[in-house]
């Protein structure tokens, strides 16, 4: 990465963690005027910041005042960038339907995952936060959904996610929707253990992981 854009990264993320709204503001703009990828941006300077800030709570650096402030410049940046991503908009379009599962309502990083996954080129249904396992399976069934994607930022919800896929079990549609689950508390062996399809550990990485289940699934379509 050259040295400026490597710079306004840091500069961007920065400036959540700084709280510093115009700044995030300027920076978003800058990134448009130097022709810098915006996805990328949104990943390694607001993602990236947010992390940080997250962290600075869990360290009692920062409360919850400052982390709202945070996530305030977080939002203005995406307003900025969001409208130049490059969106890959060929061929027919992979449905997610995503959300935070009943309990929680940390939608942040669901929301960065959605904006990520849009400029992929999925067509994604985002139910929003504190959503009943079974409002996940009705919507995938209605639109026809090749990926549920669900999140969430606490231990006490995270059994939420394997109460959807044993709604997908007993209405005999598991092999027809793939789950791809995220946030905070989740892992691999978590993802493993529920019997979920993938678990990634960012929005990028979400991204990467949404594209091999939809192959996956295409490839199997193909041979059965
Ligand atoms: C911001 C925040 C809040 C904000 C939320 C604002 C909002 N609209 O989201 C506010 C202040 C409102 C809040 C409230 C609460 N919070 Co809070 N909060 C956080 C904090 C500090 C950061 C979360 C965040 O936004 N991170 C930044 C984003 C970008 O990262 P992310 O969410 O992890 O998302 C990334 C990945 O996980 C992944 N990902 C996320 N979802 C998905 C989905 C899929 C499918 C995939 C593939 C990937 C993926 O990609 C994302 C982007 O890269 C965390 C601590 C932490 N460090 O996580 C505590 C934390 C989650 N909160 C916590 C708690 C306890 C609460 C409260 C219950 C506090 C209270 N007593 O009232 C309430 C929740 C009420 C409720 N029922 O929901 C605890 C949870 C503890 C636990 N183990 O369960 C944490 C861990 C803090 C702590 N250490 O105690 N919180």
């Amino acid at each position: 990465m050259s040295k400026s854009k490597e710079d306004l990264f840091k500069n961007l993320s920065d400036s959540i963690v700084n709280m510093d709204e115009e700044e995030t503001v300027a920076l978003s703009k800058q990134v448009i005027l130097e022709k810098i990828d915006a996805y990328e941006a949104i990943d390694q300077g607001l993602s990236n910041g947010m992390e940080r800030a997250g962290k600075l709570y869990e360290d009692e650096e920062y409360f919850i005042p400052e982390l709202l402030m945070c996530s305030d410049a977080m939002y203005a940046g995406l307003d900025v960038l969001k409208p130049h991503i490059k969106r890959d908009e060929e061929g027919e379009k992979h449905k997610i339907v995503i959300g935070v599962v009943e309990g929680d309502t940390h939608d942040i990083g669901k929301n960065l995952v959605k904006i990520m996954l849009e400029t992929d080129g999925f067509h994604v249904f985002d139910l929003g936060r504190d959503i009943p396992p079974k409002q996940f399976v009705d919507k995938a069934k209605e639109v026809g959904a090749d990926i549920i994607a669900l999140s969430t930022l606490m231990t006490t919800t995270m059994e939420g996610m394997s109460e959807v896929i044993r709604i997908l079990k007993r209405e005999n549609i598991r092999n027809s929707v793939k789950v791809m689950i995220g946030g905070g508390p989740i892992s691999q062996s978590f993802a493993d253990k529920i019997g979920a399809d993938g678990y990634s550990v960012n929005a990028a990485e979400a991204v990467r992981l949404a594209r091999r289940l939809t192959v996956s699934s295409e490839v199997l379509a193909t041979v059965l």
